[in-house]
């Protein structure tokens, strides 16, 4: 399956669902007046944009507008996949160039940080590079366990400690088996809980100095993956690990279950921080690099021409 079908088939749901509203509005129109515009922010705020985001787009489409003509559906469509495309901070792509690198993966319980890391230290397995995985969730026993099925799955070493200890210590732990055995991305899980933010700041700060301090000069990947599904609730998120955390990269889960894929387009603007890749399912091929002009016409393409 090619990329931008890949694309379209995750975003299915949100196709039909806010691709279906939009599209709808599209479809109606026949000039851009100020009905137009107020239909089009409804179903952008439906889509889960955000209202800053809607009336940002919905501001540059009445002054655009003016000053070139829009007559037809593709010309309104075109114009404003124009203008949410530039909302977003565009993607340049993982930067894993140092040996070894690092990617540490944050977020909250359960928006599949696991099966995140499982994916992208296959893709990067396929590209031949030595992959490690630390396994600093060690709240649950079991996180480890997971992850352990992940890294056999895609033949990563990996190195984990007792549930309990530091997690600080697993990532040392990680980039000292990193140096000694020749690896080139050291990937790192992290427990998922928030508590308050006073400590999530303190242990994410801790993570970074013993990065920093062990692979001075390192590329650094800190990524933070948000679940599509939560809607609103991951733009909190988000907003609260970038104050915490020097986010390099966002990373958009369960694409593939959810009507509201406009939650992509609203954090990235909100926060000027690149969504660098996408879930849109629990296998391992599931991931695929974010491309914000492709993830519009996707999410535009209301199916009535599938191929
Ligand atoms: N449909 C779908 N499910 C996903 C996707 N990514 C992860 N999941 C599922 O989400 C659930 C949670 O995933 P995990 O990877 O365990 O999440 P986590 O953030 O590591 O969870 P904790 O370690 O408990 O904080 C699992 O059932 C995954 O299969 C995705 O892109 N699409
Ligand atoms: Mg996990």
């Amino acid at each position: 399956m090619g990329f931008f079908d890949k694309i379209k088939q995750g975003l299915k749901k949100t196709r039909e669902g806010t691709g279906g509203v939009l599209n709808s509005v599209l479809a109606n129109f026949r000039k851009v007046d100020e009905d137009t515009l107020d239909e089009l922010m409804e179903a952008m705020l439906l889509a889960d944009l955000g209202y800053e985001c809607a009336e940002k787009t919905t501001d540059e489409l009445r002054r655009r507008a003016k000053l070139q003509s829009v007559n037809t559906r593709e010309e309104l469509t075109e114009m404003l996949c124009g203008i949410l495309t530039e909302q977003m901070t565009p993607n340049t792509g993982l930067k894993l160039d140092t040996k070894p690198s690092v990617i540490l993966v944050l977020g909250v319980n359960g928006v599949g940080k696991t099966t995140t890391i499982g994916k992208i230290g296959a893709r990067l397995a396929k590209e031949g590079k030595k992959v490690l995985f630390a396994a600093g969730d060690t709240f649950r026993a079991a996180a480890a366990e997971q992850l352990s099925i992940w890294a056999e799955r895609c033949g990563a070493d990996i190195v984990k400690h007792a549930e309990g200890a530091d997690p600080s210590s697993v990532i040392f732990d990680g980039i000292s088996a990193a140096k000694a055995r020749g690896v080139d991305v050291v990937i790192c899980d992290t427990a998922g809980r928030l508590h308050n933010k006073q400590n999530l700041m303190n242990e994410l700060s801790k993570m970074a100095r013993v990065i920093s301090r062990e692979l001075p000069g390192a590329d650094v990947e800190t990524l933070l993956v948000l679940d599509a599904t939560t809607g609103q609730n991951a733009v909190l998120q988000a907003e609260a690990f970038n104050e915490a955390a020097a986010l390099t990269g966002l990373v958009i889960t369960k694409l593939d279950g959810t009507a509201k894929g406009g939650i992509a387009i609203n954090v990235s603007s909100r926060l000027n921080v690149p969504v660098k890749l996408i879930g849109v399912g629990e296998g391992i091929d599931d991931l695929l690099d974010f491309d914000a002009s492709e993830f519009v016409r996707a999410f535009f393409d209301g199916g009535e021409n599938e191929n």
